[in-house]
């Protein structure tokens, strides 16, 4: 056995490793097969006229325990998460409001662009009740970002920053009780298969920050299917 020998050989368990590893990834995004489903909500009055309504509650986290991931918070408890769930289904052509309960603190955007609100009805948002178009960004929580420039299916791009949790708000155990509350609505297109992703480095050390929960599906990322209603 000589030296090339062993070097093929690293180069065969590595690409082994890989392999495995990806099938290992795409298998518990597979798992994570959870949706959450739009609620229907009558119409709605829009700048493309009167639509079909719906809406859809989500959640921010500071860390994983708060039920989505198991009651022990599952293989990542210390990861900051979207819940209870993070791929939503909703309609076509349609008026989408979704309200996004934000109980993480956090800090500056690596990217102001993600600090204005993008792709909504006006270009606005409503958080805690107030109209707001943009968020200071060194404020930011996370972000709900969709990116929908794909083939063959019509474009859905629409990015909205969630107000961090101020730092004297953040209690040591469990979740603040004054979370920032955020509103907005968006109209659908054509049918289509999208994936959002948080736009806030709030991942580990790794990638500029969006290592780990950034980079993972289920925790700042997921799918948002656009079904035929
Ligand atoms: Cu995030």
């Amino acid at each position: 056995m000589n030296k090339r020998f062993f070097a093929t050989l690293g180069t065969v368990i590595l690409g082994a490793s890989v392999i495995a590893g990806i099938g290992t990834y795409v298998a518990s995004a597979k798992n994570d097969s959870r949706i959450l489903a739009a609620t229907a909500a009558g119409t709605m009055d829009t700048p493309q006229g009167t639509l079909p309504h719906y809406t859809l509650d989500i959640q921010a986290y500071p860390d994983s325990m708060f039920g989505g991931h198991g009651t022990d918070g599952g293989a990542h408890p210390d990861w900051v998460s979207y819940g209870a769930v993070t791929n939503f289904e909703v309609p076509a052509h349609s008026a989408i409001t979704i309200t996004v309960t934000n109980y993480d603190g956090g800090e500056s955007l690596n990217n102001d662009y993600f600090g204005k609100i993008r792709g909504t009805i006006d270009g606005s948002a409503t958080l805690n009740g107030v109209r707001i178009t943009s968020v200071a960004p060194d404020h930011v929580g996370h972000t709900f970002t969709v990116h929908g420039i794909a083939s063959k299916q019509s474009e859905l791009f629409f990015s909205v920053p969630m107000q961090a949790v101020a730092e004297e708000n953040m209690p040591e155990e469990g979740y603040t009780k004054t979370p920032n509350v955020t509103v907005f609505t968006v109209i659908t297109g054509d049918a289509g298969e999208y994936v959002w992703n948080c736009e806030y480095p709030c991942g580990d050390g790794t990638v500029a920050k969006f290592g780990n929960a950034m980079s993972s599906m289920g925790y700042m990322s997921g799918h948002f299917n656009v079904v035929q209603g």
